[in-house]
């Protein structure tokens, strides 16, 4: 992803022949999947054409699913990537945020729906969107789709999605590290896009239920729709709910003015995943800034990103074997130790010493925590807390998997280990797709959607989605053709 270091070339370990027709063939059926999941819209008088994550529930634009999406669409349809980019950056609000969500018009199925937010005023015309963030995937995307792109063709789209990148990175750096001490806040579990994960139960027993508006918490119970359309015991909970809607309506009430959102916030958090991939967003920025011969404007973020390794790397715990999140919110300072994959992403974010290296290595390959057959479930087989199927407390997401393969790559050069790591982990995440077809999650210990008899596919998260579809095509071209 990075000119900053070199993605190694692979070994030609190979596929067995059969297995590498089973990816060909999975190859056409992911184009398909994303040609599926392709939603056009008019506003503004301006076309749009996004990728949803799945039609089954998610019918709007996320933003971090479309930044894979785009990664993967370049290899197939570059203008596609082109044309994903430039609406998620569409609904951009005047202080730089890029929301989590940009809504499709009159689609009513996800809940919460457009009108609950209270955003109206931070509209660009009839572009609505939430009013929080996601992890910063963008710039990476941005990167890689322009690296990727055929010679010349990418020229218009850069000088169109480029402000609007940067104008992000300055809202990010502003408002949630006011203190400047390199590690993004994050004030919503819907911002770390791993929404439920086990991260956020310590945090959780300072946020009191009764805090929250009777009004919310009867509007999840009459409206919330995740649980009708997708499997209620694999989703999280109705208090995570009434604690997600909470905090919505909180922020509304301050206006959305993040000044005093990531002060008064029950829930604040230094988030590694989010704060590895701003890291790594920072280099992606500056390389495409430099890439276009605009290199004094690329030392600003060369120096964020740099700022934030450090920090990162000081959110080591020895005694835990493990890189911390932070709660600090209402004035709080407390690590959180839990043992999921968030822990990984300081490799993506080159921020991983020489010392802390074998260590970091040595957890992951353990088959007990986080190298079963399909790696890497997001939180320890081994934890009291692992559940199978609950959404991001156990299975294993493509998402992180291409995410922890990118960190491993980049220690390739200096570590035999972590280069056979981020081998065998592409092959897996490969072939646990290729075997189950596009899944929301998968099961880490079997890569099934379907875990039981009980369950039918649609149980394991919504089907058709379009990450694993993209994320197997960017793993497919990136890594395997070059065995
Ligand atoms: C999930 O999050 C949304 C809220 O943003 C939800 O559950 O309704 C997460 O997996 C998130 O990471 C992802 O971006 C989103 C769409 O795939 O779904």
């Amino acid at each position: 992803m990075s000119d900053h270091y070199k993605t190694p070339k692979p070994s030609n370990s190979g596929f067995p022949q059969s297995r590498e027709q089973k990816l060909l063939e999975m190859l056409k059926v992911a184009d398909h999947a994303l040609k599926h999941n392709l939603y056009v819209t008019t506003l503004n008088e301006k076309t749009y054409k996004r990728t949803v994550p799945s039609k089954e529930f998610y019918v709007h634009q996320w933003n971090w699913d479309s930044a894979a999406v785009a990664m993967g669409l370049v290899h197939l349809n570059p203008e596609r990537a082109y044309d994903e980019l430039r609406a998620l950056v569409s609904g951009q609000w005047n202080n730089g945020l890029i929301a989590h969500i940009t809504y499709n018009p009159g689609e009513t199925r996800y809940y919460p729906q457009a009108g609950k937010w209270h955003t109206e005023q931070f509209r660009r015309g009839e572009i609505v969107t939430s009013g929080i963030t996601q992890p910063p995937l963008l710039s990476i995307a941005v990167d890689y789709v322009y690296k990727h792109s055929p010679d010349g063709a990418a020229g218009d789209f850069l000088d169109e999605v480029l402000p609007a990148v940067m104008k992000y990175h300055d809202y990010l750096k502003r408002y949630r590290d006011p203190e400047d001490g390199g590690l993004l806040t994050i004030v919503h579990p819907w911002e770390s896009g791993t929404d439920n994960s086990p991260r956020w139960d310590s945090s959780y027993t300072h946020i009191n239920l009764n805090d929250v508006p009777q009004a919310v918490r009867e509007d999840v119970d009459a409206n919330r729709t995740d649980d009708k359309l997708g499997k209620a015991s694999h989703r999280p909970t109705q208090e995570d709910y009434y604690r997600f809607m909470g905090l919505v309506a909180l922020f509304a009430k301050l206006g959305w003015d993040y000044e005093k959102i990531v002060t008064q916030s029950p829930f604040a958090i230094k988030d590694i995943l989010f704060s590895s991939l701003w890291a790594r967003a920072n280099e992606a920025l500056a390389d495409t800034l430099t890439r276009v011969g605009r290199t004094d404007e690329a030392a600003k973020y060369h120096k964020w990103a740099q700022q934030t390794q450090e920090a990162l790397a000081h959110t080591w715990d020895e005694e835990h074997q493990q890189y911390c999140d932070i709660d600090v919110a209402q004035g709080r300072r407390e690590p959180i130790i839990e043992p999921t994959n968030a822990m990984f992403l300081p490799l993506l974010a080159g921020a991983v010493t020489d010392e802390q290296l074998p260590k970091v290595l040595t957890r992951l390959s353990d088959p007990e925590q986080f190298w079963p057959a399909y790696p890497v479930p997001s939180i320890a087989l081994n934890s009291p807390k692992f559940e199978l199927t609950r959404y991001w407390r156990g299975p294993t997401w493509p998402i992180t998997n291409l995410l922890i393969i990118e960190g491993l790559m980049r220690y390739a050069p200096q570590s035999a280990q972590a280069r056979q790591m981020g081998e065998e982990l592409v092959d897996r995440t490969l072939d646990m797709i290729a075997k189950n077809g596009f899944y929301e999650y998968y099961d880490p210990t079997k890569g099934e959607a379907r875990p039981g008899r009980e369950d039918n596919a649609r149980q394991f998260g919504f089907a058709t989605f379009s990450w694993p579809a993209a994320i197997f095509i960017q793993l497919a071209e990136q890594y395997r053709k070059a065995r």
